[in-house]
């Protein structure tokens, strides 16, 4: 089993600005030393880390709650110390239950800053790896709401959209997934997750656009044979070719992973189970992109059970059959 010595890194919003040299990479499952490096250098380890290094050790047993899909600590490997936690690159966040009619409201604004999700909401899921990847779990509270009993006090007194997420920050509550993905990246620490690079910044934004089309092409193809998605994830098939220097979107890991992530992890295994396609047949790039990112633990702790996955999408797009 290889490990991968990853350095303490550079990243942040200002230069001086670094990472604590025994802090945990957000993205990655690497055991970290205390060497500085440039930005660029570490986020080529990290494309290092995450194409040609074998994590320090997996999981594979099962959850007693598969949802949201967050698999426990192996009695045997259970970490004692906090360096062990992160010689194995996996920090457990126990996450909270969701509130809901019967919950007392946080208490709002009192500068606590809260990301308002919903364990099952692919738009929220943006926004929680958003924090994850940027080490942000001591820094925003997580609060779930329960969307099919929520509480009215998130409509009253928090978001009235009353739509999930939703960010409380500075006395502000802002709303809208790809609006508070960027936001977090650009006014929190931790490694930033858009490029500078110009021809990447411009990709970037292409893709971002082209979300809503994607979406709607594929939910679209669920009425018919499932195989008229085929088009969407060929265009995805090709975004994914265009930067050589990494398996993501622009390369290296981005916001544009992270927000198409929790749609391909739905699309996939329903159109697997209900059409019987498989979006990565044909598709290499779609297939190591998938793999990468379930490497990714800021992306995995937040995943859904893919069986419950299936189930919901079922009863939201088949109920008509
Ligand atoms: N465009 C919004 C969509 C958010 C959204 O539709 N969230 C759903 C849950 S997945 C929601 O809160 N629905 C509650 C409702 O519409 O009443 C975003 O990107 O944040």
């Amino acid at each position: 089993m290889a490990v991968c010595y990853i350095s303490g890194i550079g990243f942040g919003p200002s230069p001086t600005f670094q990472y604590s040299p025994n802090r945990t990479i957000p993205f990655s499952s690497n055991q970290i030393t205390t060497t500085t490096l440039p930005r660029t250098k570490a986020l080529s380890c990290f494309h290092h880390a995450t194409t040609s290094v074998q994590p320090t050790f997996s999981f594979h047993c099962k959850t007693k709650t598969h949802f949201p899909f967050r698999p426990p600590w192996p009695a045997s490997n259970k970490p004692t110390t906090i360096s062990s936690a992160m010689s194995s690159g996996y920090v457990q966040e126990d996450l909270p239950p969701a509130l809901d009619s019967t919950s007392d409201p946080p208490p709002i604004f009192d500068g606590t800053t809260r990301l308002y999700i919903s364990y099952t909401c692919p738009y929220a899921q943006r926004v929680w790896i958003t924090r994850n990847c940027k080490g942000l779990q001591d820094k925003i509270k997580l609060v779930p709401i329960d969307l099919k009993n929520r509480p009215t006090w998130y409509k009253e007194n928090v978001y009235p959209p009353n739509k999930v997420p939703a960010l409380e920050h500075n006395n502000e509550v802002k709303g809208e997934s790809l609006d508070l993905i960027k936001y977090i990246d650009s006014h929190f620490e931790g490694p930033s997750l858009f490029p500078d690079d110009p021809a990447k910044k411009q990709f970037a934004d292409e893709l971002l656009s082209y979300i809503d089309s994607f979406y709607k092409t594929v939910t679209s193809s669920f009425k018919g044979e499932g195989t008229e998605a085929g088009i969407a994830f060929d265009n995805i098939e090709t975004a994914l070719t265009k930067f050589e220097d990494g398996p993501f979107f622009l390369g290296q890991f981005s916001l544009v992973d992270i927000a198409y992530a929790p749609f391909i992890e739905r699309f996939h295994p329903f159109l697997l189970d209900v059409k019987k396609y498989d979006i990565t047949l044909g598709r290499t790039k779609l297939a190591t992109w998938i793999e990468e990112m379930n490497k990714n633990e800021g992306y995995t702790q937040t995943r859904c059970d893919p069986k419950e996955l299936v189930e919901s999408y079922k009863k939201r797009f088949m109920a008509h059959l």
